[in-house]
């Protein structure tokens, strides 16, 4: 039976399909947006699991919880990771106790890291998982890890190498950056759901996720790239919106710009989307043998997520 053609999608009648690459606060954001616009069958998004890490004896996947909380609408939104109206019981008790409470896990989300911890000590892997949680949490677009084997973003520091929340969470991103390892990223293959969204796409969206811990690791695990690229800056006016992405370029010894973030991914752009604030750097973004797309990226609202999106999306139909 012939579908009716979606009118409104009248420039492309063939279904498109997209993947997303996202990371942390940022990234889920455009990711949410996205999946206002897209349907399921569009949509795909694959997620950074470097941040992933052992804690109180439970597996947690920050970046995982971030993109499905805030697609399902639980996410707090002062904070952006962890649930909405929480709770913090468990972790102050366990505090009490003389335990670590320096990773704030509140009282819904730990059921969240107790629930995938069991799972996974039942032999479910980590895709698996997350597809039952999406289904509870009434998501019903596909959210992928980037890859069912544990991968590991550690920081190499002044201080001597360090685990990424220990650098990111407990050390509040003081130390200064050397460099970048992605422990076990060499024997960690994409989920079979990611190599299949990938061969199908007609683009890959990277979102505005920090390049450096939440796109590399992507980038390293899923190896070979060969569709259009289209990377949304997560700096704007040489600053991030939030967490240590400009403070990483600085220690790194590059200036942080979107530039240096266009030039940062050049061997896989396409396209790149910079905020108003940084259109003086559009030319020397074209240089790169880059298109460019100008707009307003800053993403507070779900209306802000969609409308740039939108944007996002009519410029991949215009490449
Ligand atoms: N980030 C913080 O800065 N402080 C926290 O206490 C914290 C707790 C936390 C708990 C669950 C979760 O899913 C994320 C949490 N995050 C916290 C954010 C997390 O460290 C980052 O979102 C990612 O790892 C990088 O984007």
């Amino acid at each position: 039976m012939m579908t009716q053609p979606n009118l409104h999608r009248a420039s492309s009648l063939v279904n498109r399909h997209i993947v997303a690459f996202a990371g942390g606060v940022g990234g889920a954001k455009l990711a949410q947006g996205l999946a206002h616009i897209l349907s399921p069958d569009e949509l795909t998004i694959i997620v950074n699991t470097g941040d992933d890490f052992e804690h109180l004896g439970l597996y947690i996947c920050p970046d995982l919880d971030t993109v499905c909380y805030t697609l399902a609408g639980l996410a707090n939104p002062e904070t952006g990771w962890g649930r909405m109206n929480e709770t913090w019981n468990t972790i102050e008790n366990v505090e009490g106790l003389g335990g670590p409470a320096w990773f704030r896990l509140g009282d819904q989300d730990i059921a969240t890291h107790l629930e995938r911890t069991r799972r996974l000590r039942e032999g479910q892997s980590l895709s698996q998982i997350t597809k039952d949680f999406c289904s509870s949490w009434g998501i019903q677009h596909t959210i992928l890890p980037m890859s069912d084997k544990p991968v590991r973003t550690m920081v190499d520091t002044d201080e001597g190498e360090l685990a990424f929340q220990e650098y990111f969470v407990h050390r509040h991103c003081e130390p200064i950056v050397k460099g970048f390892r992605f422990d076990g990223v060499e024997g960690a293959e994409p989920t079979p759901g990611a190599k299949e969204a990938l061969d199908k796409a007609d683009a890959i969206i990277v979102c505005p996720s920090n390049p450096w811990v939440s796109v590399d690791p992507i980038l390293k695990v899923i190896r070979k790239i060969d569709k259009p690229v289209v990377a949304v800056s997560p700096i704007i006016g040489g600053k991030t919106v939030k967490g240590p992405a400009a403070k990483m370029f600085n220690e790194l010894g590059i200036e942080p710009s979107a530039l240096a973030v266009a030039e940062h991914y050049r061997n896989i752009l396409t396209g790149f989307v910079l905020d108003n604030a940084d259109s003086y750097l559009e030319d020397d973004v074209k240089k790169l043998d880059v298109q460019t797309l100008v707009t307003d990226t800053l993403m507070n609202h779900l209306t802000d997520r969609t409308r740039l999106a939108k944007d996002v999306l009519h410029f991949i139909g215009s490449l």
